[in-house]
């Protein structure tokens, strides 16, 4: 019998303790609640994250990889147990959905969606226009004289197909980048800003609406919640920017922060998350955590116990500076294990341990809940007790 096998005799057993103390180091947070009193012994039911997120009317989500929804009942199981919000980690993005000019591919989407309806998950799109994940042959194609019936093809037939059943678009991804040097912030090398210039987000938005007035559309970005003076200037860059397009009546209703985090030099969020939510809120926005885990390559230890408890630690900080707002309407984490985490495909980002598996998410290879769960779900109660 496996752990995650284990953990459910036990909850079905009524042994709540069993669920908590199955990982070394897990039931001291949980039971002592660390940072205040209990929340619950067992991890599914009451003391599942998407119910301790609902008492305060937060959804809490994750990205979702389809081809492995599609084959693996355990991690269709724990997509159940833990969350009230899914995104998909790839298939709604442009490469995926039209991988030849007018040609589009559906089934991974409509999986996820229909996986999300009958399980009364809310769905967050991700995302119409990005510089990155496209298809081969858009940078090929792209002119000034196409460009704008291109992306409001895409927008309208993507969005038109999942109409009414998103909860927020990411409409557009990563526009800022301050490299490369202009005044705005704008990213320039997007075959978007080449061939449409600033207008090409406008465009975006407002097609975004017209195909599909209910969902919330939101401008998701990096880099812009902590201290540093590099944050603190992207998130200027960002808030600006959001402020013109809704100057200008553009359609925008959220912002997302991914929150890809680090823990061994971890920064810090004191002033950064308060400034970022209170930016939103000004601006009448929504804010969601949008894509959150925590690299944990530059941890010099290999012990695992010590590195968990470094990602867990800046899962606390990170949450409980962001959730300190009203305007932080969600939490959702990009994938659902470490097993699967897109930190450990190639070693692209293990530049210190190639070798070495991290450890960013919230559940184990096995589906166990680790002490970021914990941490996460501590700072989730004590958000709904505000
Ligand atoms: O995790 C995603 C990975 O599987 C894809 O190869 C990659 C390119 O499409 O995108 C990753 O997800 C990114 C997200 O879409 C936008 N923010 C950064 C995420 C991690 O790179």
């Amino acid at each position: 019998m496996n752990r995650r096998t284990l953990i459910q005799r036990g909850i079905q057993l009524g042994l709540g303790t069993l669920a908590s103390t199955a990982l070394p180091g897990a039931h001291a947070v949980a039971a002592s609640g660390k940072r205040g009193e209990p929340v619950a012994t067992e991890t599914t039911g009451k003391g599942a994250l998407k119910a301790v997120a609902a008492a305060r009317g937060l959804l809490l989500g994750c990205a979702v990889d389809t081809t492995l929804m599609r084959q693996d009942a355990a991690y269709q199981a724990a997509l159940r147990e833990q969350f009230n919000c899914v995104v998909g980690e790839n298939c709604m993005k442009f490469g995926p959905t039209q991988p030849q000019p007018g040609t589009y591919f559906f089934d991974d989407a409509d999986a996820l969606v229909r996986f999300a309806e009958e399980n009364h998950m809310k769905i967050r799109g991700h995302n119409f226009v990005w510089h990155e994940a496209k298809p081969a042959w858009l940078d090929a194609t792209l002119t000034r004289e196409n460009a704008a019936s291109i992306l409001t093809n895409h927008i309208r037939t993507v969005g038109g197909r999942y109409r009414g059943k998103v909860h927020s678009w990411d409409v557009v991804n990563e526009a800022i980048w301050l490299e490369d040097g202009r005044p705005d912030g704008l990213r320039t090398a997007s075959p978007w800003f080449q061939t449409l210039g600033e207008q090409y987000l406008a465009l975006a938005f407002r097609t975004a609406h017209e195909t599909d007035p209910k969902a919330l559309l939101t401008y998701n970005e990096y880099g812009i919640e902590s201290d540093s003076d590099s944050e603190s200037r992207k998130r200027a860059a960002t808030l600006a920017l959001l402020k013109r397009l809704k100057a200008a009546g553009v359609p925008v209703h959220a912002l997302g922060v991914q929150s890809h985090l680090r823990a061994g030099s971890p920064a810090s969020y004191a002033k950064g998350a308060a400034e970022l939510t209170q930016g939103a809120q000004e601006l009448g926005l929504k804010l969601f955590v949008t894509e959150m885990d925590v690299k944990d390559d530059s941890l010099e230890s290999d012990n695992i116990a010590v590195r968990d408890a470094a990602v867990a630690s800046v899962y606390s900080t990170y949450l409980d500076a962001m959730l300190q707002s009203k305007a932080t309407h969600a939490v959702l984490t990009w994938g659902v294990s470490d097993a699967h985490t897109w930190l450990n495909r190639g070693t692209r980002f293990r530049e210190k341990h190639p070798t070495r598996k991290q450890r960013p998410l919230l559940l184990d290879d096995a589906d166990a809940p680790k002490p970021a769960f914990y941490a996460m779900r501590q700072s989730l109660w004590q958000a709904s007790k505000r």
